[in-house]
């Protein structure tokens, strides 16, 4: 494989599109050397490939606000990689959304989805409309406008979408219904994320959280370290960071910090059931701000302006957004003696923090081993809707388990480097594409 040449025709093809870059530089650095091993692969020419999405749909999405205005956004699904399964990916309401961003999400999502033992293809969308401000009823009208162009393309065996950033349990009601309403025959598994009365999984509300702090217990576990009394700083205080949040807890360590994009809230004294399901009824709020949290509990204090970074900690997880966490932030964080960072949003970290990382020789995790267990469940949720069923919290809480421990094993697997250390962005890289690339091997030229 050459790899500058395959990044500058890119970069020529997709002029600009600098997270999509990004991402795909990141894996085919990681996977060079193992390519390059397989000429069958060059020969069917897998990189050139993968690297890009099968299809896009771009739709415009009108909807009136509650002033009487009327309001147009871009929707999007990008449809990425389907040899190991059907499309499979959330989808993500922000300002920021572009064509790149989900790109680099769809391209990550093909691999982690490979990850997760599940048969799963990989696929992301979504919309620059903005939730922040907005009331249930605009979010409502705006889901529905959306999913009038966008139901045509998805379905149980074809591409089942499900929530990320902006997009939570009360989005996925809006859009099921009007798909349904759409569709006049009752899919149950063609959104996950659902609500537990019709169709939804026990567990896949905390799933993400959950999966990730699995594994980080067990990156601490084979690196002679312990969740027990460790200092944690997350960002965010979503879903993510909730689930985060509350098997953090559970496990003995403490949340001291959680952030938003007014600053950050410093927490002292770790977290309560109260203080974590507060969480929840800030990102309800649509507010988009961590300050009322420390209103709310006078134990902790809230700074403009700063980030979950400032604080010293054991250990780092960014739970908001890609980037989130850069270069200067890792030496900060450094210089504080955090000797863990796991991603638990995808790509949360640029690649000068994530070197600085390495070089320091601390643990560090990439998003797409890490946050893999919310796809995971997403796939079990799948799974129950197919059969008509629906298990205990206590059956998908050990496939939960089992899931994010075989992911570990991979990365173990293809990341132990000559020093015996785990290198766990090589290992989910180059286990999550050699999946991939064999499956569209062995399917032919297509
Ligand atoms: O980034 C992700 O893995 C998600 N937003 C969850 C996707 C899903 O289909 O559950």
């Amino acid at each position: 494989m050459d790899l500058n040449k395959i990044m500058a025709d890119l970069e020529r093809k997709h002029p600009g599109e600098s997270e999509y870059l990004q991402a795909v530089r990141e894996v085919l650095e990681s996977i060079e050397e193992v390519y390059n091993q397989h000429p069958e692969f060059e020969k069917a020419k897998i990189v050139e490939r993968i690297v890009e999405p099968d299809r896009i749909f771009t739709f415009r999405v009108t909807w009136v606000d509650d002033k009487g205005e009327v309001q147009t956004n871009l929707g999007y699904r990008v449809q990425f990689n389907s040899a190991i399964g059907p499309y499979k990916g959330g989808l993500r309401f922000h300002k920021a959304v572009n064509p790149s961003m989900l790109k680099f999400l769809g391209f990550e999502q093909t691999f982690k989805n490979a990850l997760t033992t599940l048969p799963m293809g990989g696929a992301k969308g979504g919309s620059d409309f903005d939730p922040v401000g907005k009331s249930d009823a605009e979010i409502m009208r705006f889901c529905q406008a959306f999913m009038t162009e966008l139901w045509n393309n998805i379905g149980v065996d074809t591409d089942v979408p499900a929530g990320d950033v902006g997009v939570g349990g009360r989005e996925i009601g809006f859009l099921n219904g009007m798909y349904q309403k759409l569709a006049r025959k009752y899919h149950t598994g063609v959104l996950t994320g659902k609500g537990m009365t019709w169709g939804g999984s026990i567990l896949r509300p905390e799933a993400t959280g959950y999966g990730a702090l699995y594994f980080v217990e067990h990156m601490l576990r084979m690196a002679g370290r312990s969740l027990e009394g460790a200092t944690i700083a997350l960002s965010g205080f979503g879903n993510v960071a909730w689930g985060a949040a509350k098997k953090a807890t559970e496990l003995g360590a403490k949340v001291i910090a959680i952030s938003g994009p007014d600053g950050v809230v410093y927490n002292p004294n770790g977290m309560t059931d109260e203080k974590i399901d507060y969480m929840l009824e800030l990102r309800a709020s649509n507010r988009n701000i961590v300050a009322p949290f420390a209103e709310r509990f006078p134990d902790a204090t809230f700074t403009p302006g700063k980030k979950a970074w400032s604080v010293k900690c054991d250990i780092a997880l960014p739970c908001a957004f890609q980037n989130e966490l850069n270069g200067d932030d890792a030496a900060e964080l450094l210089a504080n003696g955090t000797w863990c960072c796991a991603e638990v949003s995808n790509m949360g970290c640029t690649p000068e923090a994530i070197h600085a990382f390495q070089q320091a020789g601390i643990l560090f995790a990439p998003g797409k081993a890490v946050n893999a267990g919310g796809v995971a469940t997403s796939g079990l949720e799948m799974t129950q809707n197919c059969m008509h069923l629906s298990w205990s919290g206590k059956e998908v809480d050990e496939k939960l388990h089992f899931i994010m421990e075989s992911i570990h094993e991979a990365c173990v697997k293809f990341g132990r480097q000559a020093d015996g250390r785990v290198d766990y962005v090589k290992g989910a890289n180059i286990a999550g594409f050699m999946k991939v690339a064999q499956a569209m091997l062995e399917q032919g030229i297509i």
